[in-house]
């Protein structure tokens, strides 16, 4: 037998035995809780339904390639953050016991109505902006569920509003082709039993206990895995707190893969994350299958698949008045990530009253705009071969390789030599473009009349494929910062 069917079958085998025995146990446990501690038929919600078995190897556990290969080359994805907290204005999770006393906070679902839902108006709207894959908030730090969990009452279904806002979304997307996805964070501030507790939170803890709260946590993936799915991936967060672990890591990993095999998972399901710049430390293995650079642009990588995740304001959760970024910063930010071979998770915060905000759509659907004319310069592409650096980065596919010129700084782009011979050069962005060979390489020059505002877009035409040339920087005056640019750097 095969290993990963090893997997599938070891999962399956407790995933029947969670159907079966826990109902039995876990009443009967929950009867003798309720007895001992008093505790409500709610609370018996927190029981485990799960049944340890034996960890499978790690090679087993890999991605699945053709999952990985789809998600890679739909490179543009829409990020929502949403809860009650939209109703403050204030961050998700982070403001619970800093902006906003705990007890208001925890209470802020009583009143949270977004009448104007409608799953349909924002999966539309994902579609139109040229996003490929949504992903939503199932629960943030605070706790809060958006679906209707028979494991917590802290859910949409105690809210006025009563509507599993997960499952509408779900439907739609699956409706409109649009891939489904959730964020779902480790860490938990509500839940009695997670630890550590956040601040200005001063209930005790000597009855807290993580493994319980591990288990709900996987019984809740397993309501969304199942209910809401099939999703393209889960994304972790909260993964630093000091109660994780890299083995909790591996085992929340392998319990999600083996619930959906070709689930991707990234990698805040683990410890391996290097700070806000998001890829997987090296030092030995960790889980997950991409890097998460998190509002700043990852560094050219086309070894491991990485994602930045960035907000089109300033916070993740809606704020009124919020400073937007420019449609200049917008696209210069996909295009540089694009350029090194990552994926964009572009944030919005929708609004209490269930609308995302009129402006930030119309500069989504002006993104969507400008991919309706340069998507092939986006998507199913790979970085490189040039490296990105402030004055752009390129893309490529097939024999093409796509310049994108977003600063130019003197008459022309310099760039280096590559083992291919240039048969062509076009603008796409409109107008003609003069290409030399000379000994430093190819000096690109377009009139000043043709360069474009935002991306002066070049697609050279090799004799052969260009994925094959080793990726080269590009020489001062033009490479500067050749790593990474930073979110805030990136229009400079
Ligand atoms: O979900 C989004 C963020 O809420 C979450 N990750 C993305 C995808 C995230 N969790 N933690 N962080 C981001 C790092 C947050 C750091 C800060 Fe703070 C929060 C800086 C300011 C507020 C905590 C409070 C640290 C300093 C003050």
């Amino acid at each position: 037998m095969d290993p990963i069917t090893a997997l599938l079958q070891t999962d399956e085998q407790a995933g029947a035995r969670a159907s079966v025995l826990p109902l039995r146990v876990g009443m009967l446990a929950a009867m003798c809780f309720a007895v001992l501690v008093g505790w409500s038929e709610a609370d018996a919600k927190y029981e485990s339904e799960e049944s340890s078995h034996t960890p499978e190897p790690v090679h087993a556990l890999r991605a699945n390639a053709a999952s990985l290969q789809k998600w890679q080359e739909s490179r543009f994805g829409l990020f929502i953050h949403w809860g009650p907290v939209s109703l403050k204005g204030t961050e998700i999770g982070w403001s619970r016991g800093r902006e906003i006393p705990v007890a208001e906070y925890d209470n802020l679902y009583k009143r949270f109505d977004p009448e104007k839902f409608d799953a349909h108006e924002w999966v539309s709207i994902a579609k139109e902006a040229g996003t490929k894959y949504i992903v939503i908030t199932s629960k943030h730090h605070d706790g809060f569920c958006i679906w209707d969990s028979k494991y917590t009452d802290y859910d949409i279904t105690s809210t006025p509003f009563r509507r599993d806002v997960l499952k509408e979304l779900a439907d739609e997307c699956h409706r409109q082709g649009i891939q489904f996805n959730t964020y779902h964070s480790i860490i938990d501030w509500y839940h009695p039993d997670y630890l550590p507790r956040g601040s200005g939170d001063d209930r005790p803890t000597d009855d807290a206990d993580f493994e319980r709260y591990v288990a709900y946590l996987k019984n809740q993936l397993r309501e969304i895995i199942t209910g809401y799915g099939p999703l393209g991936v889960m994304w972790f967060d909260g993964e630093w707190e000091s109660h994780w672990s890299p083995e909790r890591g591996w085992d929340l990993y392998r319990y999600v893969r083996g619930l959906q095999p070709d689930i991707l998972i990234n990698n805040r399901v683990g410890k391996g994350r290097m700070g806000m710049r998001g890829m997987t430390k090296t030092d030995q293995e960790y889980a997950g299958d991409f890097g998460t650079p998190e509002q700043e642009i990852g560094r050219f990588n086309r070894d491991t698949p990485w994602e930045t995740c960035m907000t089109i304001c300033r916070q993740w959760a809606f704020k009124p008045n919020d400073q937007m970024k420019s449609l200049k910063e917008c696209l210069h930010t996909l295009v540089r990530v694009a350029g090194g071979d990552g994926n964009l998770l572009f944030n919005v915060g929708p609004m209490p009253d269930g609308r995302i905000e009129p402006r930030q759509v119309e500069r989504l659907r002006e993104m969507g705009t400008w991919l309706k004319d340069y998507g092939q310069t986006v998507y199913a592409t790979r970085g490189g071969p040039f490296k990105p650096g402030p004055w752009g980065g390129s893309t490529c596919k097939g024999n093409r390789i796509y310049v994108h010129v977003l600063d130019w700084q003197g008459e022309t782009l310099q760039l280096p030599p590559i083992d291919r011979k240039v048969v062509r050069g076009t603008l796409l962005t409109g107008g003609t473009v003069e290409l030399k060979r000379t000994e430093e390489g190819i000096a690109v020059n377009v009139p000043e009349r043709y360069r474009r505002d935002i991306d002066t877009i070049v697609a050279l035409e090799l004799d052969g494929p260009a994925f094959e040339i080793a990726p080269v920087a590009v020489a001062s005056p033009w490479a500067g910062l050749e790593e990474g640019t930073h979110a805030g750097e990136a229009t400079k």
